[in-house]
């Protein structure tokens, strides 16, 4: 059985266990992380030198950054797989912008909002990255005006960062009910058990 580390409030983590969920594919769960630590010990070092999470242990193959694990448990498992060139490409497409873009800008209101110590917030990048965030549900929305998921109408991979960043946001009040088609998306991922069990249902960092 695959093993996923890494502590559930993470969104990298939660993209991990969500498609294994979604693929109702058994894992073990390693907390490491966050309040939990751990990320330098030299056993959980060997796995990942660069210290984050998630990390994922397959017999004795080892991956981390959570796109590359995704893209691993998507073809190893035949979860959200894509034979069509033209799909898989917009959904690497996706995965990329969805760290490169969203994501960061994700990341970053979230420490300087919740995570970093106080006298360490910058409100000055809280402020640029809100506005970013909100040029990302821009892009999203028109996206989305066609169909209920972000390729189509059925689930694909490039849903599963999109989605976790998505419920980031939420969670810290960023709204989204001006932005129609992607509030459409965020209800339709909501109606799917793995992603109430292993994004909505979890706590903020550093839990
Ligand atoms: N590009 C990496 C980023 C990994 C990353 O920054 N993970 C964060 C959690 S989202 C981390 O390890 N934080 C340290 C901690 O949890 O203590 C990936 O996608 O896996």
């Amino acid at each position: 059985m695959i093993t996923v580390y890494g502590r559930k409030s993470s969104a990298n983590v939660q993209k991990v266990r969500w498609i294994c969920s979604e693929g109702n594919l058994e894992f073990k769960t390693e907390i490491v992380g966050g309040k939990y630590g751990g990320l330098t010990s030299p056993e959980f070092m060997r796995l990942n030198p660069n210290s984050t999470i998630p990390v994922l242990k397959d017999g004795d193959f080892i991956l981390y950054e959570s796109n590359s694990i995704i893209k691993y448990i998507s073809d190893k498992f035949d979860i959200l797989k894509s034979d069509n060139p033209k799909k898989t490409a917009l959904n690497n497409q996706w995965i990329d912008w969805s760290s490169s873009v969203f994501g960061l800008n994700c990341s970053t209101y979230t420490a300087h909002n919740i995570l970093l110590p106080v006298e360490q917030r910058n409100p000055t990048l809280v402020s640029e990255a809100k506005k970013k965030i909100r040029s990302c549900f821009e892009l999203l929305n028109t996206q989305l005006e066609k169909t209920n998921y972000l390729l189509d109408d059925e689930l694909s991979l490039a849903d599963i960062p999109v989605g976790c960043w998505i419920h980031r946001c939420v969670v810290l009040g960023l709204e989204i009910a001006e932005f129609k088609s992607l509030e459409k998306l965020y209800i339709n991922l909501k109606e799917r058990n793995a992603f109430r069990t292993e994004v909505f249902a979890t706590p903020l960092p550093p839990e």
